[in-house]
Formats: structure tokens, C-alpha cells, sequence
């Protein structure tokens, strides 16, 4: 049975507020160098994850936070980790993109398209150790173009594998337009290799849930591998502190500091001029595409969430507020870890 509207919410809300609190930690300079995370991608996670059931695994790529947090791995033990902390979840050496909880039988890794991989060895596991058992994979689109993953793929229908194959597709990897890099069509492609293949609205956690329905249920009896194809924006960009955005957010003061080196490489040698302006223009492509991105966050999954909920304003104003106060008590026992450490 589908669950209320509520259940839904409360995971991307969750996941949303954990990570503007690890936002914060990360400005404040408790967390240290790149951080990826999840905004925008609420609704494929929370759709998919609902499924999942103990002894289920889940192979997570870079933006594993939102599917942990959705599982119920203990927040402290993720901002601990994040920062580096000995009694982080993987004694503060995984970093936010190496997560590993064997609770929870989930692993991570920061090579893209490595999730496939590890989602058939948990899959095999669970054809033969704990059969009924599935694995998710969750992967963005840049990772479609890596073998492994496509290797993942064949193998998991040519042994049909209990595994849903989840693609999240923001339309770029980093700073690559994936339609540029990305030969025919991603679901034929899936299909090709023998997966049912669905696509869907990925900011709409509904229609994400159900699909998910239908491939945990496939999975589980034994049907083989799905490939469900989800669209969603990172309103965020990349990654904290993407440089694109922050031109796009504040273009006078960011571009005070580029244009010395953007004229330098212009007037020195290398290139040839019109070779320049090509990738001036390309620049400038990549800067139309992340302004939107930045727009078109008002559409964004947990805001589209509200108007379903069969709550009054109070009931959800008490919600957010437990779960404010979830977050903001890992947040504190995080802290106090680091300070009891000097
Ligand atoms: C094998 C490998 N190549 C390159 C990188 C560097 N890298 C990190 S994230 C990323 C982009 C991935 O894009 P996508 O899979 O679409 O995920 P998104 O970041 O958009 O969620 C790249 C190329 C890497 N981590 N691993």
C-alpha cells in the first residue's frame, strides 16, 4: 500500500534540512573539501528507498547522504563522519563519499558508476544468501556512460539479478552536458541489454514511488533487473560552493576575479583565437544552462510535496518541527565530539 502523503514528506524533509545543516557545518569550515549532496534528488530517493526493507542493499555513488538518511542511519554518526571524527560512521576515513553501514547493507564509493558493480554483488549475494532480497543502485547520468555500469547492467539481466538500476538525471556531469557526451537514447540503451526500462518525473515522488513499486516487486520474484530513468534539477549545482552558480548568484563580484585571467589567456599565446572564443562560448553555454538550474529550483520536489499532505498547517508545522530538532541534536552532539577532541 502506498504510504500517506506525510511518511513521504517527512523523508525528503528530513534529508533536506540534514543537509542544509551540513551546508552550514561546511561553511563554517567543520567539514573539509568537496561535499556533494542530494538537493533536488528528494524524490527519487524517498520513492525508491520506501521499498526497501532489511536485507535489501543499497550501492550509492557520490550523493549517497539522502538514501542514508532516508534509511535511518544515525545523523550524528554521518556529520561525525563528515567531518572526520573517530566515532564517525566509518571512524571519519570514508568521508562523505565513501559511507559504508553494514546495518544497513550500504556501501558507497566515489568512482562513478561503481555502484553498479557493487549493487550485482549484493544482488548474487541475494539470489543465493536471501532470496526475496534486492539491491538498488543509485547512479547519476554521467555514470551511463561508463563500461562497468553498462557491464552491470548486461550481467544483472543475463543472470536476472535483483537489481534496480536508479539513474538520476540532472543533465550534467559536473561540467559536461551530458546530451553532448551521450550517444542514442538511455532507455533503449537499458532495454538493449535486456532491463525493463521506465522514465519518469523524478520530482515527483508519487510517480516515483510507484515505478519503484513495480521493480522491487519484479526483483523480488525473481523477474530481473530495472532500469528506472528519473529527471530532477540540482538546484545546487555540483557541488558546495559550485563556481558556476556562484557566477551566476553573484556575477559582479565573481567576475571582478576572472576577468584578469579570462583576458590574460585571451592576449597570450596558445590557441588559436577563434579556438578561444569557441570555448569562451562554451563558458558561456555552461553558465546559461547552471542559471537555470538555479531557476528552475522553484520547482523543487519536497515544496511539490505540501499541497498532498492531508494535514492541517499546525500538524505540519509540528513535523517539521521534530524534525528540526533531530538535526539540530546530531548537529550539537557532532560538535561536542570535535570539541572533546580539541
Ligand atoms: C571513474 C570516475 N571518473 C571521473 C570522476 C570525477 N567525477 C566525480 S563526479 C563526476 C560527475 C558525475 O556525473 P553524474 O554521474 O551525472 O552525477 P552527478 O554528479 O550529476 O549527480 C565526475 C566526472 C570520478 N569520480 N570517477
Amino acid at each position: 500500500m502506498q504510504p500517506s502523503a506525510e511518511v513521504l514528506y517527512r523523508q525528503m524533509y528530513k534529508s533536506r534540512r540534514f543537509e542544509e545543516a551540513v551546508t552550514e557545518l561546511w561553511n563554517d569550515g567543520h567539514i573539509s573539501a568537496e561535499m556533494h549532496l542530494s538537493k533536488g534528488e528528494e524524490a527519487i530517493v524517498a520513492g525508491v528507498v520506501d521499498h526497501v526493507t532489511d536485507g535489501d542493499a543499497l550501492a550509492l555513488e557520490h550523493r549517497g547522504t539522502a538514501p542514508l538518511v532516508m534509511r535511518g542511519v544515525d545523523l550524528a554518526l554521518l556529520i561525525k563522519e563528515f567531518m572526520g571524527l573517530e566515532d564517525g560512521l566509518c571512524r571519519g576515513m570514508g568521508g562523505h563519499m565513501h559511507l559504508f553501514s553494514p546495518e544497513h547493507l550500504a556501501a558507497s564509493s566515489g568512482i562513478v558508476g561503481a555502484s553498479g558493480p557493487a549493487a550485482c554483488g549484493f544482488a548474487f549475494a541475494a539470489q543465493h544468501l536471501r532470496p526475496g532480497k534486492v539491491a538498488v543502485a543509485f547512479f547519476g547520468e554521467g555514470a551511463m556512460n561508463q563500461g562497468m555500469l553498462m557491464e552491470s547492467m548486461n550481467l544483472a539481466s543475463a543472470w536476472s539479478l535483483p537489481v534496480i538500476f536508479v539513474c538520476k538525471d540532472n543533465g550534467m556531469a559536473i561540467t559536461t552536458p551530458s546530451n553532448e557526451v551521450t550517444g542514442g537514447d538511455l532507455l533503449k540503451r537499458a532495454r538493449g541489454l535486456g532491463a525493463h526500462a521506465i522514465s519518469l518525473d523524478g520530482t515527483d515522488v508519487n510517480e516515483v514511488w510507484r515505478a519503484a513499486r513495480e521493480a522491487f516487486v519484479r526483483a523480488r520474484e525473481g523477474g530481473g533487473p530495472t532500469f528506472l530513468h528519473a529527471t530532477c534539477v540540482h538546484p545546487d549545482g555540483h557541488l558546495l560552493g559550485d563556481p558556476l552558480l556562484r557566477i551566476v548568484r553573484k556575477p559582479v563580484r565573481e567576475l571582478k576575479s576572472r576577468v584578469a585571467p579570462l583576458m590574460k589567456a585571451a592576449t597570450t599565446g596558445g590557441s588559436s583565437l577563434s579556438e578561444k572564443a569557441a570555448s569562451l562560448g562554451s563558458i558561456v553555454d555552461m553558465l546559461g544552462r547552471a542559471s537555470k538550474a538555479d531557476r528552475q529550483g522553484a520547482s523543487d520536489p519536497v515544496e511539490q510535496q505540501r499541497p498532498q499532505l492531508s494535514i492541517s498547517d499546525a500538524q505540519r508545522a509540528d513535523l517539521e518541527r521534530e524534525v528540526d530538532a533531530e538535526v539540530q541534536d546530531a548537529v550539537a552532539a557532532a560538535l561536542r565530539s570535535k570539541e572533546a577532541r580539541g
